[in-house]
């Protein structure tokens, strides 16, 4: 079976799936392969304004493949393929809305912290269980929770193993909304609806200067905001949106 299905939902919007339900979404090597090449296509078509990441109504990812996992040993694990398909899903330059039910644990919930949206359901659990493996999170989770939650919050996850339940999740910034569970992705659209109609280069802007707060001290940070601001005066999109407003009338966006 595919372990990652693809779904159009209306105009500009494109769902993906997470589909190991017997390993309760475990990101093998395989998924995360497929995974990367749909964004990598999806970031190509112009068509696509915004994609949608869930694992359905269950779980959204248990974490890597345990079993894949214990046939590394020192020296394979050095040439994993994995680190690679992290880095292109990461590098995903469209909105990425994440919609989370159920388990979200380890590399998933690694994966949803490479989302820039995340919609949780009320059943939703976030947690980085690698220490009772005997390891630590692989794919970003030492430094991406501190930075989003704080690092007190971030150590009793990484060391204690706790979980954050969906409510302490929006509490702490982990997530934007809770909402019931079978809700989770009529929400992610709602919201990629909103996104795709608004012009697109401004939109791969913003989440660029965003994503780069998590990076940048505050000066590069806002010398890149404003480099990126000047760019956008060079398109038709923005030459349309004030003249629009100016014209009272609804912009009309091209990306261009
Ligand atoms: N991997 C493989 N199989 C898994 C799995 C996983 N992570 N989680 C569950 N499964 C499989 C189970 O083995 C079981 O298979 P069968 O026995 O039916 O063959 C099936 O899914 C159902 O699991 P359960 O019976 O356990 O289901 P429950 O609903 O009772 O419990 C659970 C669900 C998610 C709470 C539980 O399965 C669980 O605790 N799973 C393991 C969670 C975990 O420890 N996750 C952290 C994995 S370490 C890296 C990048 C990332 C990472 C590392 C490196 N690099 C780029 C280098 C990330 C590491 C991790 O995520």
């Amino acid at each position: 079976a595919d372990p990652v299905l693809s779904s159009r939902e209306g105009e500009g919007i494109l769902i993906l799936t997470l589909n190991r339900p017997d390993a309760r979404n475990a990101l093998s090597t395989a998924l995360l392969e497929r995974l990367a090449d749909l964004l990598g296509a999806a970031d190509a078509d112009p068509e696509i304004r915004a994609v949608i990441l869930t694992g359905g109504l269950k779980v959204f990812a248990a974490g890597a493949d345990v079993k894949e996992m214990a046939a590394h040993d020192a020296v394979s694990i050095l040439a994993d393929a994995r680190p690679r398909l992290w880095k292109a899903i990461r590098e995903f330059g469209k909105p990425l809305i994440g919609a989370v039910n159920g388990f979200c644990l380890g590399g998933g919930n690694e994966l949803a912290m490479c989302c820039d949206i995340l919609i949780a359901g009320e059943d939703a659990q976030f947690g980085q269980p690698e220490i009772n493996l005997g390891i630590i999170p692989g794919a970003g989770g030492t430094q991406r929770l501190p930075r989003t939650i704080g690092r007190s919050r971030a150590m009793e996850m990484a060391l204690a193993g706790s979980f954050l339940s969906a409510r302490e999740a929006l509490t702490f910034g982990l997530v934007s909304r809770v909402v019931p569970p079978e809700l989770t992705i009529a929400k992610a659209v709602e919201l990629a609806r909103v996104i795709a109609a608004k012009p697109p280069l401004a939109v791969r802007a913003a989440k660029q200067a965003v994503r780069a707060a998590e990076e940048l001290p505050l000066s590069e940070g806002l010398r890149l905001e404003r480099a990126l601001f000047c760019q956008l005066f060079a398109t038709a999109d923005r030459r349309e949106g004030l003249a629009a407003f100016a014209e009272k009338r609804p912009a009309k966006f091209e990306g261009k």
